[in-house]
């Protein structure tokens, strides 16, 4: 795959999309959006991607919208920041939500505005002791988009995220994990290797079942008890009849690690 403003590599079953845009601490313009957007399409197609981890080039994760390309379009007259985000943030979203295989946000800086929603949008949260999260929005006058609203208080709940979306203060990587909002706090001397290590877990994973796993959270985060029951019922009948389910039996009666293939 051959993009110009990520990087999209995949090895051993895992695949690392890095924003590649360090000096701007990888603001997002409309061609970073577009191509995160195809690289998650692809990922779903891709059967040798079992995993997604995204990263930032540089020492900042994502500071949101690029703000001098932003003003450079409302410039040109007839801006629309609802046809903005409706055609290319929200898909964005949409589709890393419906990708059914796991993404890990490894935070290595700052996340910031609709780069903190990245981070939200992401399945698990990995960061540097270094790196911090803002709700930038309200500082530039704007509302949370590309989820916060909805993410971040079924992460944390309502009184820490309204704050945190009122004031736009910066949450340090400790803060975040006391809060709920991420997995893990990592030295910095040790987060590539403690985020390869979760990726590995993961491309071992049955991802077929990891999947539906993120589906049924996902489905039951807006439904009643009783949808969520019958989803549930839905859904493991589908990773009951899968291979990596009958292996997953055999290994446990067979006393022996698993050896699952993802289907
Ligand atoms: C940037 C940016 C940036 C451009 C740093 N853009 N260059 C959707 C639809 C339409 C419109 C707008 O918005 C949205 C959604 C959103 O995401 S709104 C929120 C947009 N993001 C922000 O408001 C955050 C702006 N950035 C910051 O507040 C700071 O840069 C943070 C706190 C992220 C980091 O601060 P520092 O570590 O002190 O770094 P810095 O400010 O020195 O930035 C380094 C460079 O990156 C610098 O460029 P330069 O050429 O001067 O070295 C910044 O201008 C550039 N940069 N964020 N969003």
């Amino acid at each position: 795959m051959s993009f110009g403003t990520i990087l999209y590599v995949v090895e051993d079953q895992i695949l690392t999309i890095t924003l590649n845009r360090a000096d701007k601490l990888n603001a997002m313009t409309p061609a970073l959006l577009r191509e995160l957007k195809d690289a998650f399409e692809d990922a779903g197609k891709d059967p040798q991607v079992r995993v997604v981890i995204v990263t930032g080039a540089g020492r900042g994760f994502c500071a949101g919208a690029d703000l001098a390309a932003a003003s450079e379009l409302m410039m040109q007259g007839g801006f629309s920041y609802e046809a903005n985000l409706n055609a290319t943030y929200n898909p964005l979203i949409l589709t890393m939500q419906s990708l059914q295989k796991p993404i890990i946000a490894a935070v290595n800086g700052v996340a910031a505005g609709a780069g903190m929603s990245l981070a939200l949008a992401c399945d698990i949260r990995i960061a540097v002791e270094s790196a911090s999260f803002l709700q930038a929005f309200v500082k530039i006058g704007l509302i949370p988009d590309s989820g916060s609203t909805w993410l971040l208080p079924r992460l944390i709940g309502m009184t820490k995220a309204l704050e945190l979306m009122l004031t736009g203060q910066k949450v340090t990587a400790q803060e975040a994990l006391a809060l709920g909002m991420i997995n893990q706090v990592v030295a910095d001397s040790d987060f590539d290797e403690t985020v390869k290590s979760i990726a590995r877990m993961f491309a071992n994973a049955p991802t077929k079942t990891v999947g539906l796993i993120k589906q049924a959270v996902n489905f039951a985060s807006t439904s009643t008890l009783e949808d969520a029951m019958k989803n549930e019922a839905a859904q493991q009948e589908l990773a009951g009849k899968s291979a990596d389910h009958t292996e997953g039996v055999a290994a446990f009666l067979e006393k022996r690690p698993p050896q699952f293939k993802g289907v």
